[in-house]
């Protein structure tokens, strides 16, 4: 396989959905470009930075909202060097360094997570989120008596993934469907999500269905966590980006819909809860209220603004 190839393979299998989560594609982006900077045959050090940006690129395009991608994209592209093979060496070791981190957040989370979970507890999570699940066997693995109710997640079904590793783990779990949320509410104690993007002002976006859990949520007096890694906040929403939401394809929803003649399917992947339904915000830098994510891309992303082009 050419090396190229393996990167098209890889955000293919991104753009599917195959490897999905927002964790998950950020670290298998950061190790794909990682296997192609040190296989890419290259004439000179401009050459192997330009074949490197266009793999970049590639792995960028393949889902607009996560920003987990284009920050660990733009971790494992910072690098200067003098010669081909410093390049090569820089790109493997920025992306070791990203996985490793991540893998170590997801940790810290569910150290730090599992405090909020009180023996008796029953918890609330959406679609499937490693980072959300990291606070759930936390608190189990602690010692804790606890009960999940996981969604099922349409379209795709993420709730599936959650309930296997719940059992797995002998979480005793309870499976809904995503309209029986108000139903089971009153028996919350807490909900714990995981997040594709955190704005500069704390709103989540996340697995579409997570806004109208939190209005439940709110209206029931249950408390609201989200659970995520500090490179899930996206920097550009400091310089005023919107962020693009996801829309996929109608036959995820509806297999075939040619029968009808006024009908048109949408699916949004992802939807937007306002920083005021939520209580805290879980990441491996601390339990912070959703009003300091400023200072989380400030500080922990190390985002400075000269760098980048207004
Ligand atoms: P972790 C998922 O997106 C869900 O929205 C989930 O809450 C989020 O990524 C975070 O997942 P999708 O890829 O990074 O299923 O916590 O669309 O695993």
């Amino acid at each position: 396989m050419k090396p190229i190839d393996q990167v098209r393979e890889t955000a293919e299998r991104i753009s599917s959905m195959e490897i999905r989560g927002a964790g998950r594609i950020a670290t298998a982006a950061a190790a794909s470009l990682k296997e192609y900077a040190l296989s890419v045959q290259a004439e000179s050090l401009d050459d192997l930075n330009q074949k490197a940006a266009q793999a970049a690129d590639l792995l960028l395009k393949t889902r607009p909202t996560a920003v987990s991608l284009s920050n660990a994209i733009r971790m494992v592209m910072k690098y200067e060097a003098e010669e081909i093979d410093d390049a090569r060496k820089a790109i493997a070791i920025n992306a070791d360094r990203f996985i490793e981190n991540s893998r170590r957040a997801v940790e810290k989370i569910g150290q730090i997570g599992s405090r909020r979970i009180r023996d008796g507890d029953t918890i609330l999570t959406h679609c499937n989120s490693n980072a959300a699940i990291s606070v759930i066997s936390a608190a189990h693995r602690s010692g804790k008596k606890i009960q999940v109710i996981a969604t099922e997640s349409r379209p795709r079904f993420q709730g599936i993934t959650t309930i296997g590793m719940l059992d797995q783990m002998g979480i005793e779990t309870e499976l809904i469907v995503d309209s029986a949320v108000r139903t089971v509410m009153n028996d919350v104690d807490l909900v714990v999500v995981g997040a594709d993007v955190i704005t500069a002002n704390g709103t989540l976006v996340n697995k579409i269905g997570t806004a109208q859990i939190a209005l439940c949520a709110r209206e029931a007096r249950t408390s609201f966590m989200v659970a995520a890694e500090t490179y899930k906040f996206s920097p550009m929403t400091i310089l005023g980006e919107l962020v693009t939401i996801e829309e996929r394809d109608a036959t995820e929803v509806l297999a075939d819909i040619s029968r009808y003649r006024h009908v048109r399917v949408r699916n949004p992947a992802f939807d937007v809860t306002p920083h005021q339904y939520i209580d805290l915000i879980c990441t491996e830098a601390g339990a912070i209220p959703p009003e300091m994510s400023y200072l989380i891309i400030r500080e922990r992303l190390g985002w400075d603004m000269e760098e980048e082009s207004i």
